[in-house]
């Protein structure tokens, strides 16, 4: 870890330091408070070892401007310090000092002190990777991968106030299997399952700008929004995913009108000449939808 000594007396900082690298970790030194502040403005440390008398901004005061500065980012400070009244500790831990030793601090308990912050540190750390991970699996639809319908509504949201103040048209896509009750009926559920991811893959190969946003919106519905794509643009896409799913050859014995899997996509584009909401967005490309399937199936109506 790197660790950065505050401490303004040059014999204790050399002292210490040694005791540091003895541990195994990296040791900068600051010889003042505010010496102290540049350092963590510039260089990301692990933790801090702090004095409290100094010249200038003393331990307790720099350790408060730290804990402003870094906000929700943790760094545990231990102070290093002379003040041994009852009330100096108090005023370390109420700044934000997460342990407080009294000099003179011998290297077996300072190398034990920092193993013991280590370890919170760790665990810390694994927590917040955890959390990452929920957050992820919380957004996500657990067959497909793409985002749930929850999601897309959060998201959705975001970007169409976005698309609204920048004035960027707006492209809403719905995708249906066709005749998917009776891939199911032919081949079993979880056959369809495995079909369902196979051409929620498809959308997404299709559908990869970052902003673009793409989620399962039903059983095997999906939805996507993009911005900044024009109706030139829907065409294309709408074209090229139908063509990629047909192109996929996934066999549908029970399909009426064709011997493979097809999908039906309706799209709507707004270019904010009307006033629009969203949802309205969504109506209308659900009704361009059912005029696919009504047409035929295996088709995209813009
Ligand atoms: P259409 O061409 O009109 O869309 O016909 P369809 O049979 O696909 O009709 P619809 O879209 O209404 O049918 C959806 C079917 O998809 C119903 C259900 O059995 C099946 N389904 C929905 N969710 C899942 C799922 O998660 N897994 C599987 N295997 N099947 C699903
Ligand atoms: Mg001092
Ligand atoms: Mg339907
Ligand atoms: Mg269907
Ligand atoms: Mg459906």
């Amino acid at each position: 870890m790197k660790i950065l000594l505050v401490e303004d007396s040059p014999t204790l900082r050399h002292a210490t330091s040694t005791y540091i690298r003895n541990a195994g970790h990296d040791p900068i030194l600051a010889k003042s408070g505010e010496e102290a502040l540049q350092i963590v403005d510039t260089t990301p440390v692990d933790m801090i070892i702090m004095d409290v008398e100094m010249p200038g901004l003393d331990g307790f005061e720099t350790t408060r401007l730290i804990r402003e500065w870094l906000g929700e980012h943790w760094v545990p400070i231990i102070f290093v310090t002379g003040l041994s009244e009852d009330a100096n500790l108090r005023e370390g831990i109420d700044v934000g000092g997460d342990d407080y030793l009294v000099k003179p601090v011998n290297q077996v308990i300072l190398s034990a002190k920092i193993r013991a912050m280590e370890r919170i540190l760790n665990m810390r750390n694994e927590l917040n990777r955890l959390n990452e991970e929920l957050v992820q699996l919380s957004q996500r639809d657990s067959l497909t991968g793409l985002f749930n319908r929850r999601t897309f509504e959060e998201k959705s949201t975001e970007v169409w106030r976005h698309a609204t103040r920048s004035q960027q048209p707006v492209t809403v896509i719905l995708m249906d299997i066709d005749y998917f009750k009776l891939y199911n009926d032919e081949y079993g559920h979880q056959a369809g399952d495995r079909c369902i991811r196979m051409v929620a893959n498809a959308l997404h190969r299709c559908l990869n700008r970052p902003n673009d946003i793409v989620a399962r919106y039903g059983g095997e519905e999906f939805i996507a929004l993009l911005p900044n794509t024009p109706i030139e643009g829907a065409q294309h896409l709408t074209e090229l995913i139908r063509e990629t799913v047909e192109e996929m050859h996934i066999k549908h014995r029970g399909s009426k009108m064709s011997d493979r899997v097809t999908v039906s996509l309706g799209s709507t584009t707004t270019n904010f000449t009307t006033a629009i909401d969203l949802n309205r967005l969504i109506s209308q490309a659900d009704r361009a939808l059912y005029e696919a399937k009504n047409d035929g199936r295996n088709r995209a109506t813009v």
